[in-house]
């Protein structure tokens, strides 16, 4: 499968298909300013951004699962149609535990290396939600940006609703010295005071304890320490650092992890999307290191 897909969709020197953790085929866009990322069909999991000096800016667990049926812990999951435990459907919904299909790869004239992955309703999935329905996950690498955007069609004949997010795992020095900026006097539900609404008064988010949060209604423009998150159709932005107890409960997961990792995760989880027959919805978020 790894020959044919590489044979099909390989770009000398920009786009590579190969093997990844425990077999599992991953596809790897390098930037001609040795900037790059990887992705797995599996979830159309990007599980790795690095600058063009090497640095890695996305966190993945060394505990992680890679595994059919089983999520990779960091990086960037697709949750669709259903953010976390709201609703019926597993966690996280269906997407971020099936496998994708390499659609496309280009190099483009200005040096940018994209590639798209898709997934359709299946058997399993129409089993627990009776929709069809495509997904692309189109990912765009530059120097010193690396894109995301989900399409969602819908291929049935009645409206469905669902939530999408990507759920992004930020490698980070310290928790305890990391700031998110462009969040103060946002409304935000608290997950863990029982959904409580309360108003942001910090200028910067900083962290002391474990922390899941959800911001509604908010800017286009973020900062993740010296990272730049620019957001398009995403209205909300989940915070997540599950601090010491919940890391030592989750098995997918160093006890020490914390101190390397938060969450932002941009998305449509307070207003579930509403998609009419054969039409689609489009939301992209950007990652950007600052020129330095
Ligand atoms: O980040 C929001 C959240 O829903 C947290 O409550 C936590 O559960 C996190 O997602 C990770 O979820 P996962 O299913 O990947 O363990």
């Amino acid at each position: 499968m790894i020959d044919a897909l590489q044979a099909e969709f390989g770009i000398p020197e920009a786009v590579t298909i190969a093997d990844g953790i425990n077999g599992l085929p991953k596809v790897a866009l390098t930037h001609k300013s040795g900037s790059s990322a990887e992705v797995y069909l599996h979830g159309a999991h990007i599980t790795s951004w690095k600058n063009t000096a090497g640095i890695e800016m996305l966190f993945v667990s060394r505990e992680s699962n890679f595994a059919p049926g089983k999520p990779i812990r960091g990086g960037i999951p697709v949750c669709f149609p259903q953010f976390a435990n709201q609703g019926p459907l597993p966690q996280h919904g269906i997407v971020r535990t099936s496998e994708w299909r390499l659609t496309q790869t280009n190099l483009l004239d200005n040096g940018t290396v994209t590639a798209e992955l898709q997934i359709a309703e299946s058997p399993e999935t129409l089993a627990i939600w009776p929709h069809r329905f495509i997904i692309a996950l189109r990912m765009l690498l530059d120097e010193n940006t690396l894109m995301a955007a989900v399409q969602v069609a819908n291929t049935d004949d009645a409206p469905f609703c669902f939530q999408i997010a990507l759920h992004t795992y930020f490698g980070i020095e310290d928790i305890r010295q990391t700031s998110l900026h462009g969040f103060e006097g946002l409304t935000f539900i608290d997950s863990l005071r029982d959904k409580v609404q309360e108003v942001e008064t910090r200028p910067a988010i900083r962290f002391a304890e474990e922390t899941d949060r959800i911001y509604m209604n908010v800017p286009d423009s973020l900062r993740v320490n010296d990272l730049s998150v620019e957001k398009r159709n995403l209205p909300d932005v989940v915070v997540w650092n599950p601090w010491i107890a919940k890391s030592q409960k989750m098995p997918d997961f160093g006890d020490d992890e914390f101190l390397h990792m938060v969450c932002v995760e941009t998305g449509c989880v307070v207003s579930p999307v509403e998609l009419l027959p054969n039409n689609q919805w489009l939301g992209a978020t950007a990652f950007s290191v600052r020129e330095v």
